[in-house]
């Protein structure tokens, strides 16, 4: 089982469309498969096979078995750092293959999954390859009698479910740092673009990494997604989705086993634009972080407020840079938005804009679809909104932004903290001292100063509030992949 990709820019590559279990690609146990759709015509690219909850179990069982034999702390760290490490080398030699499939199946510019979403995902591996054999314990004292530490020892089997935003960097951001730690994943690639994890599957085994270790699954939520959620056998789930899914693989994990969860959910993420910012700069990292990826980042900084004295300027300066945004077909060069991925999310998108429209929202730029197939959307701006009114307070995880204008900083900080979202949030100022008094009082996971949109993997990322539990990237991770085992050696006390 196999399909051939044609891309936008004439080169072709042929994938393996089945389930990813013990090194092979094999049919879904239920012989089922489903469409894969290009977002920038809509038409569907090719077919691949759908995992059912007996596939999910299939692969547990397989990771299970590896973990306890070939896996876990009977590989050294040394090992699989070397792994991880000629898997960001595969990743690099790939990379212009990787980055087309990615732009196909998920819409975003060729340019930039070359650039970023591909090389970001390789240095994640390289950076977790290089943790591999520095996780470790600590001595504690207690007594002289006692000799007492702590081990770091993986967890097991992890459940990985990831998004269709960034597919492949999620995909990146969920391995990499479960194989440093020694554990095995069973990992469910979004519905909507599981191509890029299928080439991937492909590196695995040039790796060197064994049969068994990494498991990719593709399928649905309700079926595949919340088969692992809800596994007696997956000593970890870790999601990166919706809030409305978090809750419900939270709940599943609560109601099986206990499975120990991480969450990376949605965000409403305020950007502060002070008088004192350097306007230019400003208007031009407020634009992209709105609409970087299309405005499909759970990052997005959604609502823009901009001080009383420069709002003028500011409104006028970023609509200029509005009109320069190129959107269209992502394999031309200069393409910055391609379409939304889905037609789903089109239509969601759509109706949060009417819904903005019909709350008093006045919209400055954009508002309508982009062209006559696909699901491409203008770059928009509402005016005017109440900070009560839906799209000021919901994810709309689309090119839609909230400008809005502020007098006193005080009020304004109670505004921007006044979301049940805490992801991230950033400020605009030539004030340092008052840029990271702001910094400290915005309650997030990530603030920005002069900036926006910027990640790196050595620099942890997650929510505050319901924008999710533990953080990834960083050493911080490795936390969520490592169980503490704390041991007391009796040197010299006497037995009760
Ligand atoms: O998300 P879902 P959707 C937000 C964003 C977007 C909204 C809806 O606001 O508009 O969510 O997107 C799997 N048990 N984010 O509907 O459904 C699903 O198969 C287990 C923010 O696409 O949460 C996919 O693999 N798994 C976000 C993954 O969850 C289930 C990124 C995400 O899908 C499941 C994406 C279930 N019952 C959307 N139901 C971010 N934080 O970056 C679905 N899934």
């Amino acid at each position: 089982m196999s399909a051939t990709l044609q891309f936008g820019n004439g080169k072709s590559s042929t994938i393996q469309t089945g389930l990813y279990i013990n090194g092979k690609f094999q049919p879904g146990a239920e012989g089922k498969t489903f469409a894969v759709v290009n977002p920038a015509n809509g038409k569907e690219i090719c077919q691949v096979s759908e995992a059912s909850a007996k596939d999910v179990d299939a692969a547990v069982k397989v990771a299970r078995e590896t973990y306890d034999n070939k896996w876990g702390e009977k590989v050294s760290g040394r090992e699989r750092g070397k792994m991880l490490i000629r898997l960001a080398e595969l990743i690099e030699e790939n990379a212009d293959e990787l980055a087309a499939i990615e732009s196909l199946d998920n819409g975003k510019a060729f340019s930039i999954a070359r650039s970023f979403d591909i090389p970001e995902a390789a240095a994640n591996f390289r950076y977790y390859g290089g943790w591999a054999d520095k996780v470790h314990g600590k001595t504690i004292e207690v007594v002289d009698s006692k000799f007492c530490y702590t081990r770091h020892e993986p967890i097991g089997v992890c459940g990985q479910i990831i998004p269709w935003n960034f597919p492949f960097l999620m995909m990146a951001w969920k391995i990499a740092p479960a194989l440093a730690t020694g554990n095995v994943v069973v990992l469910k690639t979004a519905e909507q673009t599981p191509l890029s994890a299928l080439k991937f599957a492909e590196l695995i085994e040039k790796a060197g990494v064994p049969p068994g270790v990494i498991n990719i699954v593709q399928g649905f939520g309700p079926t595949a997604g919340a088969a692992i959620a809800n596994h007696m056998d997956i000593d970890k789930v870790a999601f990166t989705g919706s809030t409305l899914v978090g809750r419900n693989i939270l709940k599943a994990a609560a109601s099986s086993n206990l499975k120990k969860t991480t969450l990376e959910l949605g965000g409403k993420s305020p950007n502060i634009i002070m008088n004192d910012a350097n306007i230019d700069d400003a208007v031009a990292w407020s634009c992209f972080g709105i609409n970087f990826n299309h405005g499909q980042c759970c990052c997005a900084g959604s609502r823009v407020y901009v001080q009383a004295g420069i709002y003028d300027e500011f409104e006028k300066k970023l609509l200029a840079k509005y009109k320069s945004i190129n959107v269209g077909d992502p394999f031309k060069q200069d393409t910055f938005q391609g379409p939304q991925v889905s037609q789903l999310q089109y239509d969601r998108i759509m109706a949060m804009i009417e819904s903005g429209k019909q709350e008093g929202g006045k919209i400055l730029t954009g508002g309508e679809r982009h062209g006559k197939e696909g699901y491409f959307i203008e770059p928009t701006i509402f005016t005017g909104v109440n900070h009560d009114a839906k799209i000021a307070r919901e994810e709309i995880f689309g090119p839609v932004l909230v400008l809005q204008k502020f007098e006193d900083e005080a009020e304004l900080m109670k505004i921007a903290n006044d979301s049940i979202y805490g992801l991230a949030a950033a400020v605009f100022s030539r004030d340092i001292s008052k840029a990271i008094q702001t910094a400290h009082a915005l309650k997030a996971g990530t603030v920005w100063v002069n900036c926006y949109n910027q990640l790196h993997p050595n620099v942890p990322f997650g929510g505050y509030k319901a924008s999710g539990i533990g953080r990834e990237l960083g050493e911080y991770a490795l936390s969520n992949y490592t169980n503490i085992k704390a041991v007391h050696v009796n040197l010299s006390e006497p037995a009760p």
